[in-house]
């Protein structure tokens, strides 16, 4: 197992510096955040990218993400071309040496969340997700003020968007996930990289869009559609554990025996209603998360990729990228690493 860290590049207000000093923390995830969506990572720029972190002591693990461009999703007649551009992005880092990629296939909204800073008992501030609060949000000002979603549309993008998908339905959306594996997969597989597609999160329809990535019998399908040890999973314990209907440990079990999890993001959550949940602590006794069990099935199966503590609340009074403070995430990623430490009966790199 590798312990990593989620870092938004020379933007991000966290030092690399700093992050190098959380305990059993050695990889680095990021992804270069100004290249337009749908054009051709440079191999030189990832290298860059690369360059940065290893000056700063640490490796680059993961590439999280390279995000999937709409009309791909939508299968629209430059999906092939786009899906070139992204198969060529794949090869530039496997090139480089980097071996995970994680990306996602949820329509226009990335996660999701109806408050950034809910108040805990505790005095921290969390992220939070109810189905009733995203009924009041009014799409037809764009998604400027969406909370927790990174790229904002204006008002005309988001109608011109949500009118296309309105003709794609679940169905749809496999097929157009399929046309795209079956191109990039192979050259992910040549070019030593292997994909783990991001779970939806709210693994559920939001606006009325398709989301399909939910469950275990969706993460089944995702694997089946390329039969290749390239096509992976990231197991995201706060995506899936958002739905009491996923069995957390027993899906890594399944799918850590296949070695198809390539990257793990842990995070707890704590369910309120059906729809409705909000973001706590890592340790387990906080929220609906057995951190310990996610982690035995892990072990169990022989998983040694990267994994990374998901959100984290704001503690101490710190301010910043909502989910992505430097205290929590921290506590975080030295209570997953002593966890793992403690369950295997090793010192993890
Ligand atoms: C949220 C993240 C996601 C993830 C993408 C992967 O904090 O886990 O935004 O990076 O879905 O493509």
């Amino acid at each position: 197992m590798r312990m990593t860290f989620r870092w938004f590049g020379k933007e991000d207000s966290i030092s690399l510096e700093h992050i190098r000093q959380i305990p059993g923390v050695t990889g680095i995830v990021s992804a270069l955040h100004d290249i337009p969506v749908g054009d051709v990572w440079p191999r030189e720029r990832i290298e860059q990218l690369q360059y940065e972190i290893a000056v700063a002591g640490l490796a680059l693990t993961v590439i999280e993400s390279v995000p999937v461009h709409e009309d791909i999703k939508l299968g629209r007649p430059n999906a092939d071309r786009l899906t070139d551009q992204y198969a060529e992005t794949v090869r530039n880092i496997g090139k480089c040496g980097v071996h995970v990629l994680c990306y996602n296939f949820m329509p226009v909204f990335d996660w999701t969340r109806t408050d950034l800073a809910m108040r805990l008992p505790d005095g921290s501030a969390t992220l939070a997700y109810d189905d009733r609060a995203l009924a009041q949000i009014d799409l037809s000002r764009g998604t400027g003020q969406l909370p927790g979603w990174a790229t904002a549309y204006g008002p005309d993008e988001v109608a011109r968007l949500l009118d296309a998908y309105s003709r794609v339905d679940e169905e749809q959306l496999w097929e157009n996930l399929t046309r795209f594996l079956e191109r990039v997969v192979p050259i992910a597989e040549s070019s030593g990289v292997k994909l783990a597609i991001h779970p939806d999160d709210p693994p559920w329809s939001i606006f009325g869009l398709p989301r399909i990535i939910t469950n275990t019998a969706a993460l089944d399908r995702v694997v089946s559609l390329v039969d290749s040890p390239a096509n992976g999973i990231t197991f995201c314990t706060g995506s899936l554990g958002a739905s009491a209907d996923n069995p957390l440990p027993a899906m890594a079990r399944r799918f850590g025996a296949m070695n198809l999890i390539h990257f793990v993001h842990c995070r707890n959550i704590q369910r309120t209603g059906e729809h409705d949940f909000h973001e706590v602590s890592h340790p387990s006794q906080y929220g609906d998360v057995d951190m310990r069990e996610v982690l035995r099935a892990l072990i169990e199966t022989g998983f040694d990729g990267p994994i990374r503590p998901d959100h984290g609340r704001m503690i101490w009074d710190e301010t910043g990228r909502p989910g992505y403070g430097l205290h929590d995430r921290a506590l975080g990623a030295a209570y997953l690493y002593g966890l793992w430490e403690g369950l295997s009966g090793r010192v993890s790199s």
